[in-house]
């Protein structure tokens, strides 16, 4: 097999670019990561200083941080499902969507989650008020701005909505979106639909229960039955 993950199923982060390979069906080796053993942790930084999960090998070719994998699996493995279309200026509005829900969304709610793994007496309140702030500021921003297309930067699924969806999936239990949310409420929906997605959620729940907010996670999520609502 050409390519390895290394990645951890509950891992956000790692969602994002396994729904890339499952959209195109791209085959892949995974190797657990468990950043919590020192010993694992430092052999893990011999392939890349920053010790992130995931990371992703193509014979032997270190490839780091998600959105250069997902660009990678594009241009070396492309499949039906264009990530990032041929379009220069649709490239454009992708990369800033993924930016988006990466630098918005995904980084105050794993500051938020950082904080819950603290010792209660020891939590930052400063950084867990702040991290909903942003939160609430991302929602109203993906609510005016996004548009009423079905996809987070257009009509069709791309890296952007690998992006979304493990970010607002864990998002959502840290901030739940306000009443006046409706387009990111539908969105949020139809991102959780996607058998891609469906799929990192399904590989994800025996890990669930060390989820420090495991009980906030909605019921449909912890079961396999389809919804129904
Ligand atoms: N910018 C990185 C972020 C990756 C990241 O933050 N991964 C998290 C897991 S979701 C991680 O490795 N956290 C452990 C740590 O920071 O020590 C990327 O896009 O690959």
């Amino acid at each position: 097999m050409n390519l390895t993950l290394y990645s951890h199923p509950l891992s956000s982060y790692c969602w994002k670019v396994l729904i890339a390979l499952y959209e195109n069906g791209t085959p892949f080796d995974t190797r657990m990561v468990n950043l919590g053993d020192p010993e694992a942790k430092a052999a893990f930084k011999t392939l890349w200083p920053t010790a992130k999960i995931p990371l992703l090998e193509d014979r032997g070719e270190v490839v780091p941080e998600t959105s250069i994998m997902i660009e990678h699996i594009e241009q070396r493995y492309p499949g039906k499902v264009r990530l990032i279309p041929q379009d220069p200026h649709a490239q454009l509005n992708i990369r800033l969507w993924d930016r988006l829900f990466d630098l918005y969304v995904m980084a105050p709610m794993q500051r938020f989650i950082a904080q819950q793994l603290r010792p209660a007496t020891e939590r930052d309140m400063g950084i867990i008020a702040d991290s909903l702030t942003e939160l609430q500021n991302a929602y109203d921003m993906i609510e005016d701005r996004r548009g009423d297309h079905n996809w987070a930067a257009g009509e069709s699924f791309s890296m952007a909505d690998c992006a979304a969806a493990p970010a607002l999936f864990y998002a959502r239990m840290v901030a739940p979106f306000w009443s006046s949310h409706v387009n990111l409420a539908h969105y949020f929906d139809r991102l959780m639909a996607r058998p891609s997605v469906r799929r990192v959620i399904a590989e994800a729940r025996p890990y669930f229960h060390y989820f420090p907010l495991y009980h906030s996670i909605p019921a449909h999520f912890l079961s396999d039955v389809p919804e129904t609502a």
